[in-house]
């Protein structure tokens, strides 16, 4: 498979002719290499071919970006007005959306998902992250009291949201665009400037936006992008660096720990959306094909690289044998290959390294015994993309809840099927883990879907739905799944300090 590169290169980039890198850095405006030149590889998932070198950032590029970020909060982007602000994110949508091809084609190109499933929710959503918070800023209430004072006289008070400052977004690769921007969105559209540190595995559409900021007159340091590794490199720099005033994480909930403890250091606000290991519960009320596409989709999306995504499927034993056969008919009619082929079902993971932590659970599921319903292994590709990293959707039946497979997030497109016979031990269940991030329920039984929404320990519950939201609404994980809610409103108490004023009057 060719990767383009000529649609993926940022245009200001390639005009310096510095062809050494194609994933520069974009810090203050500019497209940089790192000061010592150092870098490292991207590789497509689908075939091992080498996409670009990507800069490698260290402590000059974080230092450089932080002080960039700083001057532009002092300068023109700290001096506009709410509406100048929301004109300007409204700018970058419609240019994210003109460059739309651009964008799927660097999204896929890392990623080696279906064109089919990027270019209904990737680029979409990256472009709806700028719209929907330049919406809500322009139309957020100030909250206001008026008071007697002790004089016999009154007073206003009045909350102000100021900017926190300079916000660090730290992002993983599963959805690189549409994750990042859920943060970039609203950190902008409240005043703040940013640093990102895109996954090391996925630098593409992060750089292009600079490419969008610059185009539209978004100022020099208001978007910044530091590329690097996590530890010891860009990651671990940014978010210990005390020029940062808060940070935004989405990746796993080992790293959200490192990241937590770099933010003590100053006690800089954290916001963390992490791993889960969430259940799907299908009841035998429910609507039978509704609910095997959504757990299909749920299990196998984005070749179950979705931290949303559904691993442990309990299913009430009367529909229970039916359920499993059809999951298996879903499975095996995901056809693995190319992203640009309309017939492709699923694309590759992201790497073979992420491959091999998928494998091994494959291989531990089998080691404990469990049923192999479908796949388990990686699936017979051509020679062209035998250096991918392809992996057969798996379902397994039969194993112990105790089993690591049933207790770990693997992140890959597989899932277990186990039979329940009453209510409470399905919610029991769903709740036996660590982790909190969403449920899906499968059931007519509209009492019994308000009693689990309110019985399951998650910060969100789909009811015969699956990855359906009101971008308006709260987002996030319970337990060891996240600190804190972002989307809609709730994003503003993230990025935003709240001052009161208050003005005796008379
Ligand atoms: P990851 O935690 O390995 O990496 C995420 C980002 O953190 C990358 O940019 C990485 O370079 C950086 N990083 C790693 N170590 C760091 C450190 N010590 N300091 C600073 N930065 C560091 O996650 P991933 O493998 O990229 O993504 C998959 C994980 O993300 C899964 O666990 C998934 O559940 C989770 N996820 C959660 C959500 C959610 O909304 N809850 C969304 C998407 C992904
Ligand atoms: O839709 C979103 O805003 C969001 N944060 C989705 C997360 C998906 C996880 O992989």
């Amino acid at each position: 498979m060719a990767n383009d590169l000529s649609t993926r290169l940022p245009q200001a980039f390639s005009a310096r002719g510095d062809a050494a890198v194609q994933f520069p850095h974009f810090i203050n405006g500019f497209f940089v290499a790192s000061r010592d030149g150092r870098t490292f590889e991207n590789r497509s998932p689908v075939d091992g071919s080498l996409i670009g070198k990507v800069a490698e950032g260290g402590q000059p590029e974080v230092d450089a970006a932080v002080a960039a970020a700083r001057a532009a909060l002092e300068g023109p982007w700290g001096k506009l007005t709410v509406v100048q602000r929301v004109d300007l994110l409204y700018a970058v949508a419609d240019e994210i959306n003109r460059r739309f091809d651009d964008f799927l084609s660097a999204e896929v190109a890392d990623t080696g998902k279906p064109v089919s499933l990027a270019s209904h929710l990737d680029i979409p959503r990256g472009a709806a992250n700028f719209k929907i918070f330049a919406d809500i800023i322009r139309n957020v209430p100030a909250e206001t009291f008026e008071m007697n004072t002790p004089d016999g006289g009154t007073a206003l008070n009045y909350a102000l949201r100021v900017p926190r400052g300079v916000v660090a977004v730290v992002s993983p690769w599963n959805l690189p665009l549409l994750l990042m921007t859920w943060k970039v969105g609203p950190a902008l559209a409240c005043g703040n400037t940013v640093i990102v540190k895109p996954s090391e595995e996925t630098p593409g559409t992060a750089t292009l936006l600079g490419e969008v900021m610059n185009k539209v007159g978004i100022p020099p340091g208001v978007y910044n992008v530091v590329h690097g590794f996590g530890p010891d490199s860009a990651g671990e720099f940014l978010t210990s660096h005390p020029g940062i005033n808060a940070i935004t994480f989405t990746g796993e909930t080992r790293t959200g720990s490192a990241i937590m403890k770099a933010a003590s250091n100053g006690l800089r606000p954290v916001s963390f959306e992490l791993g889960g290991k969430n259940a799907g519960i299908v009841f035998a009320d429910a609507d039978f094909d509704a609910a095997v596409d959504g757990i299909a989709r749920a299990a196998f999306s984005n070749c179950g690289q979705v931290c949303l995504g559904t691993e442990r499927v309990y299913v009430e034993r009367p529909i229970f044998e039916r359920f499993v056969t059809a999951l298996k008919a879903k499975a095996e009619a995901m056809k693995p290959g190319i992203p640009q082929d309309k017939e492709t079902g699923i694309g590759p993971l992201i790497s073979l390294e992420h491959r091999s932590k998928v494998l091994s659970y494959y291989e531990k599921a089998r080691a404990e015994g469990a049923t192999v319903v479908t796949g388990g292994g990686v699936p017979e590709m051509p020679a062209a993309l035998s250096n991918g990293s392809w992996v057969q959707p798996t379902i397994w039946t039969g194993l112990p809840e105790t089993s690591a497979v049933i207790r770990e997030e693997i992140f890959g497109p597989c899932c277990h099927i186990a039979p329940f016979d009453t209510e409470d031990e399905a919610v029991a269940r769903a709740n036996d883990t660590q982790y909190g991030l969403c449920t899906t329920v499968w059931t007519t039984n509209l009492s019994r879907a308000h009693r689990l929404a309110k019985r399951i320990e998650v910060g969100l519950c789909w009811i015969n739905s699956w990855f359906l939201r009101d971008l308006r609404t709260p987002f996030g994980g319970s337990k060891q799944s996240g600190i804190g809610r972002e989307g809609g409103v709730h994003s503003l108490e993230f990025y935003t300090d709240l001052r009161n004023v208050c003005v005796k009057l008379y």
